[in-house]
């Protein structure tokens, strides 16, 4: 099983619903390899030592939402060399068209467009080669990462079509509830962590009045009932994340505030939501205030992927024939 977040801002609760969530529940079930994706981040711009706190406090926080480092290998993919040297190889078999038809390449592309680099287009190559390097079965995400899934399914296949059997073929693991969050002001854009309007988003940091705040603003419809539909996109987005955040279904949330308006309902979003949090927060902030640990931690981590990495590294560097001394 492999994941991974990119540390380009504070985690939101699209991203601990839609992904972190998840994997929770499988680090004991799976061999599991969870990166934090600074190499994806820098596709755009980042303030240098803003990235270096970033990558810190995303360890601190996949160790605060309940992953064990233990039971999983938790690492940052700038510290094994062999994402970058994998990705090469698979460059070669990917093709312009499929990279420049990518959703997410084209929606980057329209709101950092005085900075379409490569490395925006290479995206999706980038995390096909994290998934190949550790033969990883499954990829557990949110829904907005299913065609990058399966544009690494597509190069693997290739790949193994032109060389001989060297890679896995991953599946995306994506499940029905919380696998898209929208935006609390505008449900028609997924919840993001780079949203420029701080009231979009809730941030794993937020205190209870900051969450209960974004939700009182959040936006509904004028019919005060809370049924989830496809003609009201902000209430169904709450129900979404009271399901993710309470541990039910859409239909039990949606059954548990008949009857009542949205003012009450919001409340109990915010109260659900800020509940999973505080813990969270209390955990991250005493992780944080020991740096050694957590380095320790990612350096160990390291050392298990790298492993892995090297040696489907030296598979493939053989297969596509590149001379190794004897
Ligand atoms: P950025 O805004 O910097 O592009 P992001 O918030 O979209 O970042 P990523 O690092 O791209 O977050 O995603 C990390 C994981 O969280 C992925 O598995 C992704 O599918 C999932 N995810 C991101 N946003 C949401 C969302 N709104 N709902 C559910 N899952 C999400
Ligand atoms: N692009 C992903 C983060 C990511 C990833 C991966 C996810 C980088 N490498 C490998 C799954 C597998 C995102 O969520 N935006």
């Amino acid at each position: 099983m492999y994941s991974a977040v990119q540390p380009s801002g504070n985690l939101t609760i699209g991203n601990y619903a839609g992904a972190v969530r998840n994997w929770l529940a499988m680090q004991n079930e799976y061999d599991c390899f969870f990166a934090i994706a600074d190499m994806h981040a820098i596709t755009v711009r980042q303030e240098p030592a803003e990235l270096r706190r970033r990558t810190v406090e995303l360890a601190a926080t996949y160790l605060a939402c309940g992953l064990d480092p233990e039971a999983c290998v938790l690492y940052v993919q700038s510290h094994v060399p062999q994402h970058a040297e994998l990705c090469w190889v698979l460059n070669t078999c990917t093709y312009v068209g499929e990279a420049s038809r990518m959703t997410q390449f084209k929606d980057k592309s329209q709101k950092h467009a005085e900075n379409i680099n490569m490395g925006l287009m290479d995206y999706p190559v980038l995390m096909a080669a994290d998934i190949l390097l550790y033969r990883a079965d499954y990829v557990p995400v949110g829904a907005d990462q299913k065609q990058h899934v399966e544009l690494a399914r597509d190069i693997a296949l290739r790949f193994n079509n032109r060389y001989g059997e060297t890679f896995r073929v991953p599946e995306p693991l994506i499940k029905r509830d919380g696998a898209s969050i929208r935006s609390l002001q505008d449900p028609a854009k997924k919840m993001s962590k780079s949203d420029e309007n701080p009231n979009a988003a809730v941030f794993l940091t937020d205190d209870r009045d900051t969450v209960m705040r974004k939700f009182k603003r959040a936006v509904t419809d004028s019919d005060n009932c809370v049924r989830a539909s496809a003609e009201k996109p902000g209430v169904t987005n709450l129900l979404n994340i009271y399901a993710a955040f309470a541990g039910c279904t859409v239909e039990e949330a949606e059954r548990a505030f008949e009857g009542k308006g949205y003012g009450e309902f919001k409340l109990a979003v915010g109260e659900t939501v800020a509940d999973v949090l505080s813990p969270i927060q209390a955990e991250q902030k005493r992780l944080l205030a020991d740096k050694k640990f957590l380095a320790d931690a990612l350096q160990k981590g390291a050392e298990r992927a790298y492993k892995v990495a090297r040696k489907t590294l030296d598979k493939v560097y053989r297969k596509v024939g590149f001379y190794r001394g004897e």
